[in-house]
């Protein structure tokens, strides 16, 4: 590849990337990376289009910010534009957002307020009574969410001026403190919590019924008057003073600067107290306060030029190292996971992190006592970054020579990190193989997780996959609190599982390399598990997306005559060995559709195998795992309970764009 080349293909990759990260985190409100790792990828495609201007192309998400307006609610067009922010992430950035100030302005007065990490949305009141209320969208178009705002403590009503018309903006949070309480409840009810505060915000506000946007206690900071009438404002300061004499809750502290080494001082005073705020920020905003100033200034497409946000990098805490718990995975590896004393990181509870292998652990010289410095960096995933002292007599820490499983001498190999439990019977590893097995996105046998798996190995009802199988009713029932219902619900869910496809088997072997995708692309590649079991390391080769190491793994496993053995006692049991999907791609690994009404543009079947050839499943009753409802024409309860769940529901409109 030429190096143009090459620039052309990181920008596909790039733009691919951030138009994945912008479905997950406007459309799914569940985020895979950091903001500060998301918006480096946005500058790096800006800064690559700005040099490469013949690569750039009209649809680029450079070219767009937000998410695309929610069908479920009415859009609202807003009047004025609800502008984004430029991104600085260095000193040197705000100098030059400073210098090009000036080069149109003299001795502006700057503004520095936190960057509150929530959901922009618009406020209007007309002669002084809210009226309307509604999300950014994409800055043009927005949802109107006017009755879940009503339910948000912090929006005045009525307003103490009966002005003709005002229109504000302001940041919808949820508090660290309500966000605590409200994932400690989630986790104790079995669901699965919201991962920061912005998503349980965004979550909330985007319910149809607005009694549980009232019960998730949601506030507010206001920070800009968008239109006004029957008042004339000149300043932002001035602008906040008169916002919080009218009853609004403004940014809660704001610092006039006079030059930007004040600005850049405030900025790091408020770096420095970010943990301690009751609510979660991702930067500071700095602003050019005066209004004649800012119109001189103007606006670019997409920001002001009058103001920019300093972006902090990931949060670090200190934290105690309470523990080093040791996990057998499946290929029996040791892995040592540190439990901490529980921290606020980045909007969530960090308690534990793996510290991968003794490799690392020596490096950074961890000790189980030790006080150490914990971030999330560039993922969500956090990791220790440093031990700042040891505890007194703490040892140097050694992994185990035994399998904390089965007692067997554990081994590490010559080229290695990694220590392993060899033992082929080693309980613990046959456990984690038999979890990966029935998990979601493998066979997704629903029921069987690890709590009743432990029971059956414990009990020596299972030694291979395929003893799932064979399980007997009464065995199933004599396990606490397993009735003869549950029993049976397993049961079948076992003889519906032996109907998937064949690549979920594929991966629910767990072939080392070989994941979902590669699983899917082997399936539909040979077809059959005969004609993978007999291809050559070279056949296999020519599958685009596989390479050398993938292919000898598969090879390697099916070398084995414990793989081929259970192969054959899978085919004794009737599990499906063909593939019979198409697969086009993964947009819905792991998510869960459930269908209801009558569907216009598929029929039901249809609707499930596109779901299906794109890694995702359908069920048939709605739960707190379900993803999406498809609701067609006169749908029922389902649409009901997903409304009550907060789960969101699709328009076949809407899922016909997803699919594109
Ligand atoms: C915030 C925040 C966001 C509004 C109009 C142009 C500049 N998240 O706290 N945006 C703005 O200002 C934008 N200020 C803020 N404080």
């Amino acid at each position: 590849m030429s190096e143009l080349d090459q620039i052309a293909a990181r920008m596909q990759a790039l733009r691919e990337t951030i138009e994945y990260h912008n479905r997950r985190y406007y459309e799914n409100d569940a985020p895979e990376i950091e903001d500060f790792e998301y918006d480096r990828l946005l500058h790096e495609l800006i800064a690559l289009e700005e040099q490469y201007p013949a690569f750039a192309t009209p649809d680029s998400p450079t070219k767009h910010v937000g998410g695309k307006a929610d069908a479920q609610f009415t859009p609202v067009e807003h009047a004025v534009v609800m502008e984004s922010l430029q991104d600085g992430f260095s000193e040197e950035d705000i100098r030059a957002f400073d210098k090009r100030v000036r080069d149109v302005v003299a001795s502006p007065v700057y503004i520095v307020e936190p960057k509150i990490d929530g959901l922009s949305v618009s406020l209007e009141y007309e002669n002084g009574v809210f009226v309307r209320g509604s999300t950014r969208g994409d800055g043009r178009v927005g949802e109107d969410i006017t009755a879940n705002l009503k339910t948000v403590r912090s929006i005045p009503m009525r307003i103490g001026t009966p002005l003709p018309f005002l229109e504000v903006r302001g940041e919808v949070y949820m508090s660290k403190e309500v966000f605590l309480a409200l994932t400690a409840k989630q986790e104790n009810e079995g669901e699965k919590p919201f991962k920061n505060p912005r998503n349980a915000a965004a979550g909330s506000l985007r319910q149809k019924d607005s009694r549980i946007t009232r019960a998730r206690k949601l506030d507010i900071f206001v920070f800009n008057v968008q239109q006004i009438r029957g008042e004339t404002l000149s300043a932002h300061r001035a602008s906040l003073d008169y916002l919080r004499s009218l009853g609004f809750t403004t940014v809660p502290f704001y610092t006039p600067c006079a030059d930007i080494d004040a600005a850049l001082a405030e900025i790091d005073r408020i770096g420095q107290i970010r943990g301690t705020l009751p609510f979660d920020i991702d930067g500071a905003v700095i602003k050019v306060d005066d209004f004649t100033m800012r119109e001189a200034l103007g606006s670019t497409s997409k920001f002001p030029k009058w103001a920019i946000a300093y972006k902090y990098p990931p949060e670090e805490k200190e934290t105690t190292l309470l523990d080093i718990e040791i996990n057998v995975g499946r290929t029996g590896v040791l892995t040592p996971t540190g439990v901490f004393r529980p921290t606020l990181l980045a909007g969530s509870t960090v308690s534990r992190a793996t510290l991968h292998n003794q490799d690392f652990i020596t490096e950074k010289d961890i000790r189980i006592g030790d006080t150490v410095i914990i971030r999330k960096a560039g993922d969500i995933i956090p990791e220790v970054v440093s031990v700042v002292r040891h505890s007194e007599n703490a040892a140097p820490y050694e992994m185990p020579k035994v399998c904390p499983s089965c007692g067997e001498p554990v081994v590490r190999e010559a080229d290695e990190a990694a220590i392993r439990c060899v033992n082929p019977d080693c309980p613990s590893q046959l456990l984690r193989t038999l979890i990966h097995f029935c998990s979601r996105d493998a066979m997704d046998i629903e029921g069987m997780g690890e709590a009743v798996l432990e029971v059956f190995v414990a009990r020596g009802l299972v030694h291979t996959a395929d003893d799932l199988f064979h399980l007997k009713k009464e065995d199933i029932a004599a396990i606490d609190r397993m009735g003869d219902k549950s029993a049976e619900n397993l049961l079948a869910a076992a003889e519906k599982s032996k109907q998937n496809d064949l690549s979920r088997l594929l991966f629910a072997l767990g072939i080392r390399h070989i994941g979902q995708k590669a699983g899917a692309l082997l399936a539909k590649h040979f077809g059959t598990i005969d004609a993978i079991m007999a291809a050559s390391e070279d056949e296999i080769l020519q599958i685009d997306g596989f390479g050398a190491i993938m292919a000898k793994s598969v090879v390697d496993f099916f070398a084995l005559d414990a793989s081929r053995e259970l192969i054959e006692r899978f085919r004794q049991s009737g599990l499906n060995l063909q593939s019979t999907a198409e697969v086009v791609d993964n947009r819905f690994a792991g998510q869960t559709f459930v269908l209801t009404g009558t569907l216009s543009q598929f029929t039901r079947k249809e609707a499930s195998e596109i779901i299906e050839a794109r890694g995702g499943k359908t069920a048939s009753s709605v739960s707190k795992k379900t993803t999406f409802v498809l609701a067609g024409e006169d749908a029922g309860s389902k649409l009901q309970k997903a409304n009550e769940l907060g789960i969101r529901v699709l328009s076949e409109q809407e899922f016909a764009e997803m699919i594109q």
